[in-house]
């Protein structure tokens, strides 16, 4: 047996979005294709690291407005999280508002499931559905009781991952599948100086440079790449005219290289755009709910107005 038939199953998706992304000339692979396990985990560190403060500023929110969330989310509802979840701050969100059942919606199935475990020791009387999906295509929910109040939790400003239109589609979306008057906890990152902005993404420990790096040892295990990564260098820009972060895969010297027996070839100083993180303003976050079906009822920033944390209403 030769090594191609050991390999898993590529994911068709992974592979068209890989393929398509990277024929010329303004190359973009999705986000969503950083979190295979070691992604996930290098994501885990890069929310421990000094320069990235949306996870504790978030984190450090969810525990000092508990008493707060406790009075506006009724007991014995049904918490969905779009995303593992994080060790954390879930935990936060359960001890505040005491859920009958919790429902992780994640693309990392082998991720999902070890957070899922983890958190069942914790929450022995809890109900914990994990369930393994892009919630930004497809997401089919199991059907709670009628009587449960339904809580979308959309923490660490992963909405900023998608472009505006994307992101209104994705709330739109959120608020078809939990129904008429359910809430959601999202969170949104601040627009802030670039000073603060761009150590986040382009942190001492290099951490993230192997976080986006990875994206392309991925590609050569589950695609047949040839790609050669140290042709490759982590590049970090603020975009200021959409408000975003950029993170691009960029080119030291000129390559070729295969992806599932297609060829592709690049010239030193082009790039492959890997990521955008869009940050906010108090308007431009409200009504961005709001076009997604979204009214805002709470908002719980820190005295800086680094991380905003909305509850909002459907
Ligand atoms: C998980 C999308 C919120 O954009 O800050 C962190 C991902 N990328 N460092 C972010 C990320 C590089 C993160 N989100």
């Amino acid at each position: 047996m030769s090594e191609a038939d050991l390999r898993p199953q590529a994911d068709p998706q992974f592979r068209a979005d890989v393929l398509d992304g990277l024929r010329g000339p303004r190359r973009a692979i999705p986000a969503r294709w950083f979190y295979d396990k070691h992604g996930s985990h290098l994501f885990d560190e890069i929310t421990r690291l000094p320069e990235y403060y949306p996870t504790r500023i978030e984190t450090e929110l969810l525990a000092k407005h508990r008493d707060e969330l406790a009075t506006l989310v009724p007991a014995g509802s049904a918490v969905v999280e779009f995303g593992a979840g994080s060790a954390t701050k879930t935990p936060l969100l359960l001890e505040a508002i005491d859920p009958d059942i919790y429902i992780p919606v994640d693309i990392s199935g082998e991720y999902l499931r070890a957070s899922a475990q983890a958190l069942a020791r914790q929450f022995p009387d809890l109900a914990i559905c994990p369930i393994e999906a892009d919630f930004s295509t497809d997401m089919r929910l199991p059907t709670t009781k009628p009587s449960e109040e339904r809580l979308g939790f959309f923490p660490g400003s992963t909405i900023g991952n998608f472009v505006p239109r994307s992101s209104v589609d994705l709330l739109r979306h959120m608020r078809n599948h939990l129904g008429q008057g359910a809430r959601l906890l999202i969170g949104f990152d601040r627009i802030k100086p670039t000073d603060i902005l761009l150590p986040a993404y382009r942190d001492a420990a290099g951490v993230t440079a192997a976080f986006n790096l990875n994206l392309l040892t991925r590609i050569n295990r589950e695609l047949d790449g040839t790609i050669p990564i140290d042709a490759f260098e982590h590049h970090v820009e603020w975009n200021d005219r959409e408000a975003r972060i950029e993170m691009h895969l960029r080119c030291v010297r000129d390559v070729q290289f295969r992806v599932s027996a297609h060829d592709f070839e690049m010239r030193a100083g082009e790039s492959i755009h890997t990521e955008n993180s869009h940050k906010f303003d108090l308007r431009s976050l409200r009504i961005l709910l709001r076009a997604g079906g979204w009214t805002p009822v709470a908002e719980f920033s820190d005295a800086a107005q680094w991380f905003t944390l909305v509850l909002a209403e459907a």
